[in-house]
């Protein structure tokens, strides 16, 4: 009986004494305490050895010792209030953060928006359409005539035979709308995703992306022409660009030209990306052919212009050496985020 009242204050003192600084310490001590198997139950079982006569007397020292647990339980509880608590102790500020990865930007968007804003700066303004065009926007209104190669099957997607509509083989179809509801002068650029019947391979697609210009108004010349696309270049690949104009045909325009500048990755020393020409094609550009004006009712004796097109896979490739197009259309990673920083 004496042994048994030291054993329980022993029992008392180790009590007192412990801490608990998660809700998962302060579980351990209600089971190793208060649980089914716990001290306070083996303690208790002690009851049917004690005498009879002393029975009233341990009943009391058990009793206090039950609500001695019980009390330690609840303060250890109170100072663990809620997971949230309990896991700020368990922070350590001085840790580095964990990193949300970041997205980048797409290869030809960043240079879909490099050429559109430097043409925003000469006060060009923005135009956009339909992918799924008709007959007369994407060809008819652009004087190709109706044997015109461009028109066959072979490549053009034809989504309806008659009525024709189809995809869209270039962003011209946009300015055709442009044409049609506003009046000169007009200064546009039109991006966006055109498509052609190709075999997809390193060097074609189905589809790929063209930014289109056009600039109508009286007295514009081939001067114009020659020093607007100049400035582009400039500002696109740097001052010390060559350019050169090689007379060209296209049915929508008359002249025509196409610009090449000098091969960036050998200098117009010669290599394997301007076939040792030291000239790459970046390119193409005319004066309006009249026939397109009075398609829109516009005189063309008192108004001229220039268009050109370019393919934003080829100015993406020149600037960031990207030498196979399907890149541009598999979404792998280790391609995509190569271009990280840049806007
Ligand atoms: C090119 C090359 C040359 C062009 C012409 C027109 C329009 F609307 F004025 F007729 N839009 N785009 C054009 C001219 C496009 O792409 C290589």
């Amino acid at each position: 009986m004496e042994q048994l009242l030291q054993q329980i204050e022993k029992y008392k003192q180790e009590i007192a004494e412990v801490k608990a600084e998660t809700i998962e310490a302060v579980e351990s001590f209600r089971i190793q305490y208060l649980g089914t198997k716990g001290l306070l139950k083996t303690v208790m079982g002690e009851m049917k050895n004690v005498p009879n006569e002393h029975k009233r007397a341990f009943g009391q020292v058990l009793n206090d010792f039950k609500v001695f647990v019980e009390n330690k339980f609840n303060d250890l509880q109170q100072s663990n209030v809620g997971s949230e608590a309990s896991a700020e102790k368990s922070i350590d500020w001085s840790l580095p953060g964990s990193f949300a990865p970041v997205g980048t930007r797409h290869p030809l968007t960043i240079v879909r928006n490099q050429i559109v804003s430097i043409f925003k700066t000469l006060g060009f303004a923005i135009a956009e359409g339909p992918e799924i065009e008709d007959d007369w926007h994407n060809f008819g209104a652009m004087n190709l005539p109706e044997d015109h190669p461009a028109r066959d099957m072979q490549d053009t997607f034809y989504i309806n035979q008659n009525p024709a509509w189809l995809l869209r083989t270039h962003t011209s179809s946009v300015q055709s709308r442009v044409l049609e509801s506003q009046k000169p002068p007009i200064r546009v650029i039109c991006p966006g995703r055109v498509y052609r019947n190709e075999t997809i391979s390193a060097r074609a697609h189905c589809f790929f992306h063209q930014i289109e210009g056009l600039y109508i108004d009286e007295n514009v010349s081939f001067a114009d022409l020659k020093q607007t696309l100049y400035f582009f270049v400039q500002e696109m690949f740097g001052k010390d660009v060559k350019v050169r104009f090689r007379p060209s045909y296209f049915p929508f325009t008359e002249p025509s030209a196409e610009m090449d500048i000098s091969c960036l990755i050998c200098g117009g020393d010669g290599c394997n990306v301007c076939k040792h020409t030291g000239w790459v094609e970046i390119l193409g550009s005319g004066m309006v052919h009249p026939k397109v004006l009075e398609n829109f009712g516009i005189d063309s004796t008192k108004y001229t212009g220039f268009a050109f097109g370019m393919g934003v896979e080829r100015i993406c490739q020149l600037k960031y050496r990207v030498n196979d197009l399907r890149l541009y259309s598999q979404n792998d990673v280790r391609f995509l985020k190569q271009f990280t920083g840049a806007v």
